[in-house]
């Protein structure tokens, strides 16, 4: 086992990606020192590519002369470089489920919160710049944010955040925050230091949360303190943008937790 400090670690991520934020914890967890490279969307996959990483999103992290992409296995392979704090329970049935969890948090949480954040940035690009807080861009936040339209028009469309598929999000929304809740109780998630799910899903929610039109239904619920403590910090602020009957579930649900 390489001493942290002797892992040379490099990571690779995009101002507001959720599955780069959840990576960049799992690295201070481990304290691993790293250096981190900001990239804006989209030319990402071109920088990644002509990087030689396995695949073209972030989180992609070189460590140790090895090239890895994806949150999972970065998780994984951090685990193996640096066992302590885990991220992964040590008895089998545990794992199994923190498992489960965490690729249901890839799989279907995060491209869906994906998907509603390009969607609300397509209505309005102002919130941009408050994603890149502390990025290092090579190039003035400011004018970034003025030239980022095409950006935010290549990304909506590779992500399918089309206004079909965003409703339906929206709609599925409080039935996955009350699968989380349920998670918390049963205590697949909400471990100490956190989990790898515990990460992958506060990522996603954090990411949420910086949607004023969607924070009030998440902030108060297990859900919403899980995602603050596995992730303190997350840039990114938004006004409400999204049309309000898109957000009628979400109110129930918010509704519903305000008076329990
Ligand atoms: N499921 C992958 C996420 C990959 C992904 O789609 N990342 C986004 C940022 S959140 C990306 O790299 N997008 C490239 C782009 O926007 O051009 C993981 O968990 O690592």
């Amino acid at each position: 086992m390489a001493a942290a400090d002797q892992l040379d670690a490099k990571l690779y991520v995009i101002p507001g990606s959720h599955p780069a934020m959840a990576a960049r914890r799992m690295l201070e967890l481990k304290g691993i020192p790293y250096r981190r490279v900001d990239l804006m969307p989209v030319i990402s996959r071109g920088v990644l590519r002509g990087l030689r990483f396995p695949s073209n999103t972030v989180p992609s992290l070189s460590i140790s002369g090895r090239k890895l992409t994806g949150s999972r296995e970065i998780a994984r392979e951090l685990d193996a470089l640096r066992p302590e704090p885990p991220l992964y329970p040590s008895d089998p049935e545990r794992r199994v489920a923190v498992e489960d969890a965490e690729r249901w948090g890839e799989e279907v949480l995060q491209p869906a919160v994906r998907r509603i954040l390009w969607n609300a940035l397509k209505r309005n690009r102002a919130p941009l710049a408050s994603y890149a807080q502390g990025a290092r861009l090579g190039l003035p936040i400011g004018l970034a944010v003025k030239t980022a339209a095409p950006i935010v028009a290549a990304a909506s469309r590779m992500n399918r955040a089309g206004d079909d598929t965003v409703r339906h999000d929206l709609a599925s929304l409080p039935g996955w925050l009350k699968r989380i809740d349920d998670w918390i109780e049963e205590g697949v998630l909400g471990s100490d230091p956190p989990s790898a799910a515990d990460l992958q899903i506060g990522a996603s929610l954090r990411l949420a949360m910086t949607l004023d039109d969607l924070r009030p239904a998440i902030a108060e619920r297990p859900a919403g303190e899980l995602a603050v403590r596995a992730i303190p910090e997350f840039p990114g602020q938004a006004p409400p943008v999204l049309p309000p009957s898109w957000l009628e579930p979400v109110r129930e649900v918010q509704a519903a937790t305000a008076a329990s």
